[in-house]
Parts: structure tokens; sequence; C-alpha cells
């Protein structure tokens, strides 16, 4: 038998029982559909998946899988994914985040994770909004969306490209995919987790409560015209001119993954302590 052969598994095999709580029709449940398809596809079982999360609506994805799991503190999930994969480089580690915590508080986290460029997979379910503390604007959301009471005339800030910016940062794969495409979606998450390095997807994923505008997506949405680069700057110029519903894998790096050597007389963590005993 060969040991190293993908299992044939189902996506009910990633799947809890806990009842998500998410609002009717909020694109964080196609989310869930696709990256249990999407592991089931890959055909590494439960025991060898952590799906790492902070926090927000779309961070609470973990408890919903049937994987390891840390639903972590808010900004700080690639923190943790970091260190599960360097302890554990055997394991597959999906870290799944909003865009409020991934681009606002965990904005320097994503920076530095894409230099790093451990292998690690980072979806974010982008909705351009605050959703679980009720309808924020958040790093993505356009200057003059004008809906939320913190900001009645909108913010008037230009909005942060996560996409662009993880190219200068050094990701090295790219893509975006919309929630609503459920197979093309984990057909893309299946991709990025193959893809050795630190793999971005940034998934348009509708907030029906605080953004009933983005409806429309269904119809804005459209697979990208061009084949993937593995040119970062080809794939950049690409990105800033494109609509931003350009859907499908834009960039596949070449660069080596992060592995650093671990110690083979690692400290013991007693000693440590006695060092900095007072
Ligand atoms: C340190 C800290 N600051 C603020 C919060 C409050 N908070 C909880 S979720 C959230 C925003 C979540 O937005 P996003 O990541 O876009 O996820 P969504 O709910 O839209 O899926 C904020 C500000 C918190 N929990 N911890
Ligand atoms: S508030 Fe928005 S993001 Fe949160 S569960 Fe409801 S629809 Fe989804």
């Amino acid at each position: 038998m060969n040991i190293h052969a993908p299992m044939q598994l189902k996506a009910k095999d990633f799947t809890s029982d806990i009842k998500p709580v998410w609002c009717p029709g909020c694109g964080d449940y196609h989310v869930l559909m696709s990256l249990t398809r999407g592991l089931a596809e890959h055909g590494i079982p439960p025991e060898k998946v952590a799906v790492i999360s902070g926090i927000g609506c779309s961070s609470r994805i973990p408890a919903y899988t049937n994987c390891y799991g840390f639903h972590g503190v808010h900004g700080r999930s690639l923190a943790l994914a970091t260190g599960v994969k360097l302890a554990r480089p055997d394991m597959t580690v999906v870290v799944m985040s909003g865009d409020g915590d991934g681009f606002s508080i965990g904005g320097n986290h994503f920076l530095h994770a894409c230099r790093r460029n451990v292998d690690l997979t980072y979806v974010v379910m982008d909705n351009q909004v605050y959703g679980m503390t009720k309808g924020q604007p958040s790093p993505t959301t356009a200057p003059d969306w004008a809906e939320s009471a913190l900001a009645p005339s909108g913010t008037g800030l230009r909005p942060f490209h996560p996409l662009v910016i993880a190219l200068a940062s050094g990701a090295n794969f790219v893509a975006r995919a919309f929630s609503g495409n459920p197979n093309e979606t984990a057909r893309i998450l299946v991709e990025a987790v193959r893809h050795p390095g630190f793999s971005f997807v940034e998934i348009l994923s509708p907030c029906v409560t605080f953004r009933p505008d983005q409806e429309e997506w269904k119809t804005m949405v459209h697979p990208a015209p061009v084949e993937p680069t593995d040119d970062p700057a080809r794939a950049a110029r690409r990105i800033m001119t494109d609509d931003g519903f350009n859907i499908g894998i834009l960039y596949r790096g070449n660069r080596a993954p992060y592995a650093p050597k671990i110690a083979s007389n690692p400290v013991d963590a007693s000693d440590l302590e006695k060092e900095f005993a007072l």
C-alpha cells in the first residue's frame, strides 16, 4: 500500500456537528462548503489539518470543521498558525480570517507572513465591513460607502489592496475567489494548499446583513481573462488595473518556503525559567 497516496475523503469528513450561527444567506456558509470540499479533494485526513482563526463572524469557521482548530485572538491568527506549522511541519495549516481581522488589527502580521513565506494557506473572507461588531467600515471598504453611523459621509479613505500588498510583501501564491461559486472556490483552495510557501486567497464573501448591496456581486464576478504568471511585477500590474472582480489564480511563485532547522538539542523550558527567576 502506498501510504502517501491521497485518501478518498468526503466534505462531510471535515464538517463538525456544530451548527453555524451566521445570518441566513451569509457568504461564509459557502466558504465553509468550499473549504470542506477542497480539503476532501486534497486528500489529507482531518487529523492532519489545523484550521486557525482570529475573531469575527468569518473567524468562527474552525468550530464548524472536524480538523484541529484554534479560534484565537483578534488579528493574531497568522502568529498562531506560524507556530503550529514550524512545530508540526507534517500538518496542513489553513488560516481563516476576515478583512477587519486580517488587514486592520492583523495588518502588520499579514505583511510579515507574506515575507516569511512559511508553508501556510491564508484565506480572507472579504465583505468590506466589520460584520460581527455591527457594520463599521474596514480597510477594504470603499471611501463613499455611507451606511455606517460611524462614517455617515463615507470614510473618504483609499481602500487597502490586499492582493497587491501580498505580492509586494512576498506571498508565493495569490488568488481571488467568490463565495457564490463554491466549486471554483474549492478548486482554488486545493491549489493554494498544495502550492509550497505562503498562499493568499481573498474570497469575496457578502455580508447580507450590513452590506445588502453586495447581492450584486454575483452579477459582477467573472473569470480572470489571463493565465497565472510567476512574474510578480506582471501580476501586480494586472491586479492594480483589474475591476476587483477577476476570479482565479493570479500569481504562482517559485520561492522556497521558509523552513528553519529544528535544534537537535532543544532548550529545556525549566532551564530558561531558572535564567529569568528573580
Ligand atoms: C483586540 C480586539 N479588538 C476589537 C475586537 C472587536 N471585534 C471583534 S470582531 C471585529 C471585526 C471583525 O471584522 P472582520 O474581520 O471583517 O470579520 P467579519 O465579522 O466581517 O466576518 C472586531 C473589531 C476584539 N474582539 N478584540
Ligand atoms: S453579520 Fe454579516 S458577516 Fe456576520 S454572519 Fe451576518 S451576514 Fe455574515
